[in-house]
């Protein structure tokens, strides 16, 4: 008998005999998967007859055991029984929970899936007796699951349960991450989860065909253990992944590797910024591109230093947006995330939504409305685009802007006569359960000041142009470089460029133009110590 409060959900598998690769079965990829790493099992078998499943149960035990691994039993509370198997594992549609345990006694492992806040106020109101863990889930699209009835709730989604079950005070209960996790986005995914309090990640990951589909399940295994186990990610891998080392707020060295490395710039953004945005990532040196043809994305994506500045002011399809997040998260490029009229409309609420649960974003940038819904603190409807930082105290736009960089693991700026960058990459390692290193208060964020440019609100697409600017810097970095020191340095860049646009021109006609000397101008002489825009911390 094993004590079920030391149970290890590290690395949870979940069965299922349909997808098993030629010269395979349950059993040898149980076997493989035992051998490698896997911490806990459950049988989940859904098309075979139980006297078929009595027989595969009991084949598994016998296996579990050798490793000293717990076996649950998907829905199937009279084989768990019949078998003495160390746990049960119900979905919302199958036998209530009180009954289940009602059924099993104290001592065995209940689990539970769950996808919404009110499941898990109902978790808590069962009480520590009830359910032992919960199934988060689940987080990306799966083809495994037969008619799912939830929708892919992206990290964020699992991050916002996080908090459910801390606010609820469920500490009892464990956890473990579920659907279409893979390694391609198990190490950001770790990266992101977390809950607000900072104190709660999750116990586990749980996959089903990254093993039972894979024709070597031994090595499909080791490589999930290894991601688990390397306790440090970043939000993407080979750009500006020095996160311990940021701090310059001048940074002649992001600059010189825009200037050499010419990066390729692919804007998928509204029609007016089209040309002023091409236009800008001339000035700076950089190759922009326009393309909204999916078929080319992951070519795209594939080309060094490229990086896509997504701007959903362009109100594209959103399978487009979504084939794009994709390719450039999965060639681990930047993307620079602007949500333009976050939640003008219940159609840009939901497109907007649906990237930021499914995609990570080196840094996302908007307007205070954009950045205060998308904090939450301002549920309220915009009036526009536009809608700016009228009147809107500063300290409440700095809180919001570190939270949407703790909760998106970005670097996050809001642009305003004072603009706040702050940066949620600096996270520390990260580890299993214990959440992260830091609440959001703590993280580091700086203001950029120049006066009031009053002329910049007078041309359109000099907000959504800060876009370009920002990807530019992080298009150009190497991975010795800081993602944070890139969008700092843009920030303060584009702003003095502002400045010296707006003391040389003669109205917003020619503001435009000087705008862009401007910026060719600075990056050319890269003197950042001679820029007027100001950086502090806050
Ligand atoms: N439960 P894969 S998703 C069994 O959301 C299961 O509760 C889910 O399979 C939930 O790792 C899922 O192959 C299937 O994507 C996960
Ligand atoms: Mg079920």
């Amino acid at each position: 008998m094993f004590d079920k409060s030391k149970v290890d959900y590290s690395l949870y598998l979940v069965t299922d005999s349909t997808m098993l690769p030629p010269g395979t079965t349950l059993v040898s990829q149980v076997h493989a998967a035992l051998q490698n790493g896997v911490t806990l099992v459950q049988l989940r078998e859904k098309e075979t007859d139980t006297k078929v499943f009595v027989q595969q149960a009991l084949q598994v035990q016998k296996l579990c055991r050798e490793f000293n691994v717990p076996l649950i039993i998907n829905d199937r509370v009279d084989v768990a029984l019949a078998i003495e198997a160390d746990g049960v594992h119900v979905g919302q549609g199958d036998m209530p929970i009180p009954m289940v345990r009602q059924l099993l006694g104290p001592d065995k492992i209940i689990g539970w899936s769950v996808g919404y806040e009110h499941e898990v106020q109902q978790l808590a109101d069962m009480g520590p007796q009830a359910v032992d863990y919960v199934g988060l889930g689940m987080v990306f699209p799966t083809n495994t699951k037969k008619n799912p009835k939830k929708t892919p709730m992206g990290p964020r989604g699992v991050s916002k349960l996080l908090d459910a079950l801390q606010n609820t005070k469920a500490t009892w209960c464990r956890t473990v991450a579920i659907g279409g996790l893979h390694p391609n986005n198990i190490p950001r995914v770790l990266y992101q989860m977390c809950s607000e309090d900072g104190k709660r990640s999750v116990d586990g990951i749980s996959v089903v065909s990254d093993i039972m589909a894979s024709p070597q399940a031994g090595e499909a295994t080791r490589r999930l253990r290894n991601l688990i186990d390397a306790e440090c990610y970043s939000f993407v891998d080979g750009v500006g992944t020095n996160v311990e080392a940021c701090t310059s707020t001048v940074d002649e060295a992001c600059i010189e590797s825009t200037k050499l490395n010419s990066p390729l710039i692919h804007h998928i953004t509204n029609k007016v910024h089209q040309n002023f945005g091409a236009n800008v990532a001339l000035a700076l040196g950089s190759s922009p591109i326009m393309s909204e043809v999916e078929p080319e994305f992951v070519e795209l994506s594939q080309v060094p230093h490229a990086t896509l500045l997504l701007n959903t002011g362009s109100v594209a399809p959103l399978e487009t947006l979504s084939s794009a997040v994709r390719a450039y998260n999965t060639a681990q490029r930047p993307i620079v995330l602007d949500p333009v009229g976050f939640s003008a409309t219940s159609t840009r609420l939901e497109l907007n939504s649906y990237l930021l649960a499914q995609g990570q974003f080196a840094c996302i940038k908007g307007n205070a409305g954009e950045i205060l819904s998308l904090a939450d603190m301002n549920l309220g409807k915009m009036r526009g685009v536009d809608s700016g930082d009228a009147g809107s105290d500063i300290s409440i736009i700095v809180a919001a802007t570190r939270l949407v960089a703790f909760r998106y693991r970005c670097v996050a700026v809001c642009t305003g006569k004072i603009d706040v960058v702050a940066n949620g990459l600096n996270l520390g390692k990260f580890k299993l359960s214990n959440g992260c290193a830091m609440v959001p208060s703590q993280l580091p964020a700086y203001k950029v000041e120049c006066g009031d440019i009053a002329v910049m609100e007078k041309i359109t697409a000099s907000g959504c142009s800060l876009g370009t600017t920002i990807a530019c810097l992080v298009g150009g970095i190497t991975d010795q470089q800081n993602v944070f020191s890139a969008v700092l340095t843009a920030v303060r860049l584009y702003k003095s460029a502002g400045y010296a646009a707006a003391s040389a021109c003669e109205g917003s006609g020619s503001f435009q133009v000087k705008l862009i000397d401007a910026l060719d101008s600075l990056l050319t002489k890269n003197q950042p110590s001679l820029w007027k825009a100001t950086v502090s911390s806050i």
